[in-house]
């Protein structure tokens, strides 16, 4: 066989194989990426049926930040449909270049997801969005200058954060906001001025994941539905500074109710 690692694409077959030969499952349906404060949502989606550790398959590698799990979840859900929970993300800060940060999407795509659920942790640029508030991603602004695709791809966009899927989500909480993400490299947070900019430019969240993986999803045909948890005002948005123990004890807080609301998300789809 020619090597993988050559090919994305490739390679992701070569991890749907695996899951599909580990899990016992041929095809899934959904997959999920539960960021910051979303991990307990796994639990409340139905049965864990198969648990594996994303180091496993080719081309994962162990998550880099505190609260982020490494595993892959196969999970059967009450209505009897199948989701591949990706514990793992690796985030483009990492270095490890743009066909690792989408390594895990397009292999669940490769594992027979249409549908991708993208969650993470950001930090808000509405001052009523205090930590804890989750909020519909409505589009996203990428402004990390990569893409997850090469060559002459030229994917539309337009409606990227699927509407219907937005809908669905707001029959179980009509309360929900929604939000333009905006993604940055990091690792470091924005200085206060870098934060007004993304407000001039029609940003409502900031945050260092999930517009690269949206790109791969639509690329790899997928229905994406896109979710974040506020878990700090960003930079000068509020008078304190930002810390990530802030972050986490915001994402813990929240956890227990935002994981029943996606996983009643999950239920609908
Ligand atoms: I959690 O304020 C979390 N992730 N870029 N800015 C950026 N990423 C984040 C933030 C934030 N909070």
């Amino acid at each position: 066989m020619a090597d993988p690692s050559a090919n994305p694409f490739a390679l992701a077959q070569e991890a749907a194989a695996l899951i599909a030969e580990r899990t016992g499952v041929e095809r899934h349906d959904v997959a999920l990426v539960l960021g910051s404060g979303w991990g307990e949502a796994a639990d409340l989606i139905g049965e864990t049926t198969a648990t594996l550790q994303a180091t496993e398959l080719p081309g994962f590698s162990a998550p880099a930040v505190q609260g982020h799990v490494g595993t892959i979840r196969s999970i059967l859900t009450s209505e009897g449909k199948r989701a591949l929970v990706l514990g793992a993300r690796t985030h483009f800060y990492e270095g490890k270049g743009v066909r690792a940060v989408v390594h895990g999407v397009r292999t669940a795509a490769a594992a027979g997801a249409r549908t991708l659920v993208l969650t993470n942790g950001c930090g808000g640029l509405n001052p009523g969005w205090t930590p804890g508030t989750p909020v519909l991603i409505s589009d996203h602004i990428n402004l990390t200058a990569a893409s997850p695709l090469e060559g002459a791809t030229f994917v539309d966009l337009t409606d990227l954060y699927s509407s219907r899927l937005r809908d669905i989500a707001r029959t179980v909480d009509p309360s929900l906001a929604e939000g333009v993400y905006a993604q940055f490299t990091g690792p470091h947070y924005e200085t206060p001025a870098e934060v007004q900019y993304a407000k001039r430019i029609g940003a409502d969240l900031v945050g260092m994941s999930t517009a690269l993986e949206a790109i791969a999803g639509r690329h790899a045909g997928m229905e994406v539905f896109g979710i974040s948890l506020v878990t700090n005002l960003a930079a000068g948005i509020s008078p304190t500074p930002l810390s990530h123990q802030e972050v986490l004890e915001a994402g813990a807080a929240a956890g227990p109710r935002i994981s029943r609301l996606l996983a009643d998300i999950i239920s609908k789809l």
